[in-house]
């Protein structure tokens, strides 16, 4: 642990999340003249990028995109290796950030907020942290992250397991599985980078799935001789480039729609796109996500790819969605996914139609009584998205209202995603309400953290003290996502997304992130701000 600064010093803005949101957060804030002090439950920087180190974590954006723009010469120096970053170098990257803006004096690792409280005479929130120090600010930054607090587990008899279980979201740096037999639950978009690593390196590999995913080649390769000097040489009219596009980057998304073509061009269209690799593929025409007969067809596509990969064809079967759009859950890339289904060292247990009865002390038992052996258990089952990180903390607002009681009753509901009603002078980044994890989020964050900083300025300035979601706005904002949401195919089928909190039961069902991408999103930002920050009540 580490407190450089006497704990109860009033700061300017308590930042709580030193991933992208919180580094990115202290060095503007900083920069414009606030105190400025983050808290980070991590011995390290990087968020997401320090905690999920499972073999085969990989980003899905390309390397040159998933970084900061803020600063040219960081950009500029630089050097990304290949074209999809892994886990390990954005790490490196977050930590060189880090050390280039001199961030770290001002981070507190190993900090976890348990609470925090705001008081209305003063205009200050007091936060506590689990091993008791409290820190008091005007502004509460929630740097937390959307997918950075674990499901429960939930699997039956899990813990009679007696073998060694690791989470992928806490993976241990020595982990070593060269030879071992292995299960691994869950083919999200962890489990599909996972699988095709450690089976690999392990002894044996039983992939436990409930709800099968399409899975597009990610198409990974190291970075051409030229093509990185290429992009630095233009990065400002790159970046300009992604900011125009709903998925802040770039992407030559095809005009058409799949039935103005003919079946050849349409076939065509998806082989070229499924041949280039990564989430190109979901513009290979332009209602995919509109159009239920247009994913029936791109579907179609998928299950072809899955027949042509996969030898067994039971196995095949198994591993081909159909109940719900491609899309309509997080599609998930993986690199040679459908083809470690080949070898031989690979088992597809299938738990929909024949259930998980019980995890026993060597394995697992299924209802027709199949049961399965291995030494270590990998879970790769997802996150308690958005609101996780927040129904984890005790935060009281006004008059003591609990935020974990009225987000678990009625889910995340924000003005912009960026504040809710009865927690003054505390913003959220880049979470439920926002474009968040549908677009790229480093892109997603930056246009968040401008937008806070500068209401900060702004209300600097003028002698503001709060600044809190005006509640009719509120509702407004929380119906206009629905309603985006409702207008594409995202909704349909039994899905069970998180993009809805439909994967742990009990959760509020609302559709968290804003669908209509980051231009849309910014054009509401700078509107509300056009109109004396409209949507927000600043006192
Ligand atoms: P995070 O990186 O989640 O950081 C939040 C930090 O807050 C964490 O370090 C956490 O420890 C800390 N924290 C939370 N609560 C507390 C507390 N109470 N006290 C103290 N500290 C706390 N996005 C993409 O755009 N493209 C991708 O390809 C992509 N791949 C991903 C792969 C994985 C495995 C995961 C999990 C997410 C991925 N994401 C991807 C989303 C990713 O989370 C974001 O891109 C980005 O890293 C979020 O940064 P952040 O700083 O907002 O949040
Ligand atoms: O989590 P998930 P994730 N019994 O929720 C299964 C980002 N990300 O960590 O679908 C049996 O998608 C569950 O089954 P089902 C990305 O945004 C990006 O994989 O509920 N199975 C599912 O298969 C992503 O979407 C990258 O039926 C159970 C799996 O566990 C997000 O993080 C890489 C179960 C959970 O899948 C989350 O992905 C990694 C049970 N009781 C992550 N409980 C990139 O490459 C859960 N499951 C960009």
């Amino acid at each position: 642990m580490t407190s450089s600064v006497d704990s109860a010093t009033e700061l300017d803005v308590l930042v709580v999340g030193a991933g992208f949101s919180g580094l990115h957060l202290l060095h503007r804030l900083r920069g414009d003249g606030f105190s400025v002090r983050v808290v980070e439950s991590a011995p390290e920087v990087g968020g997401t990028w320090y905690w999920n180190r499972y073999p085969g974590a990989r980003c899905d954006v390309e390397s040159v995109d998933y970084s900061y723009s803020w600063d040219d010469e960081l950009q500029q120096e630089w050097d990304w290796t290949e074209k999809y970053p892994a886990q390990g170098d954005i790490l490196a990257y977050l930590k060189h950030v880090a050390d280039r803006f001199d961030l770290r004096k001002d981070i507190d690792f190993e900090t976890t907020v348990a609470g925090a409280e705001w008081d209305a005479e003063s205009a200050r929130w007091t936060a506590r942290t689990e091993d008791g120090r409290t820190y008091v600010a005007q502004y509460l930054l929630m740097a937390v992250g959307c997918l950075s607090v674990p499901k429960e587990v939930d699997l039956p008899g899990a813990d009679r397991f007696s073998g060694q279980v690791l989470r992928t979201w806490n993976w241990p740096e020595d982990a070593d599985l060269t030879g071992r037999s292995v299960c691994v639950v869950g083919t999200g978009s962890t489990g599909a980078q996972v699988v095709p690593a450690l089976a690999e390196v392990v002894g044996d590999l039983t992939v436990v799935q409930r709800t099968p995913n399409f899975v597009i080649p990610t198409r990974n390769r190291p970075l051409a001789d030229g093509e990185l000097e290429a992009v630095k040489a233009e990065y400002p009219a790159r970046r300009q480039r992604n900011a125009s596009h709903p998925a802040g980057v770039f992407r030559s998304d095809n005009p058409k729609t799949a039935f103005e073509v003919d079946e050849g061009e349409r076939h065509a269209t998806f082989q070229e796109r499924w041949e280039g690799g990564g989430i190109n593929f979901l513009g290979s025409f332009s209602d995919l996500m509109f159009d239920q007969a247009a994913n029936d067809a791109v579907c179609a596509f998928v299950h072809e790819k899955i027949e042509e990969i996969v030898d067994d064809p039971k196995v095949a079967e198994l591993l081909k969605p159909d109940s719900y759009p491609l899309g309509a859950k997080r599609p998930v890339i993986a690199t040679d996914y459908y083809e470690t289904f080949n070898r031989d060292n690979v088992h597809l247990v299938d738990v929909r139609e024949n259930p998980l009865e019980s995890f026993t002390e060597t394995g697992l038992a299924l209802a027709n009584g199949d049961q399965h052996e291995f030494d270590t258990l990998v879970l790769a089952t997802g996150f308690d998205s958005f609101t996780g990180a927040f129904t984890k903390m005790d935060v009281r607002g006004r008059d003591g209202l609990q935020l974990r009681e009225v987000w678990q009753a009625e889910g995340p509901k924000t003005s912009l995603g960026l504040s809710s009603d009865g927690f003054p002078n505390l913003l959220i980044v880049a979470n439920a309400g926002s474009p968040s994890v549908l677009a790229n989020m480093v892109a997603a964050i930056e246009q968040h953290v401008a937008w806070i900083a500068d209401l900060l300025t702004h209300m600097r300035e003028r002698g503001l003290r709060t600044i809190e979601a005006e509640p009719q706005a509120q509702e407004k904002w929380v119906a206009h996502v629905e309603e985006v949401a409702n207008m594409t195919l995202w909704p349909n089928g039994d899905s069970g997304s998180w993009y809805r909190g439909a994967n742990i039961a009990g959760k509020p069902q609302i559709f968290m992130p804003y669908a209509a991408g980051v231009v849309e999103y910014g054009n509401a930002l700078q509107e509300s701000v056009d109109n004396d920050y409209a949507g927000f009540v600043l006192a």
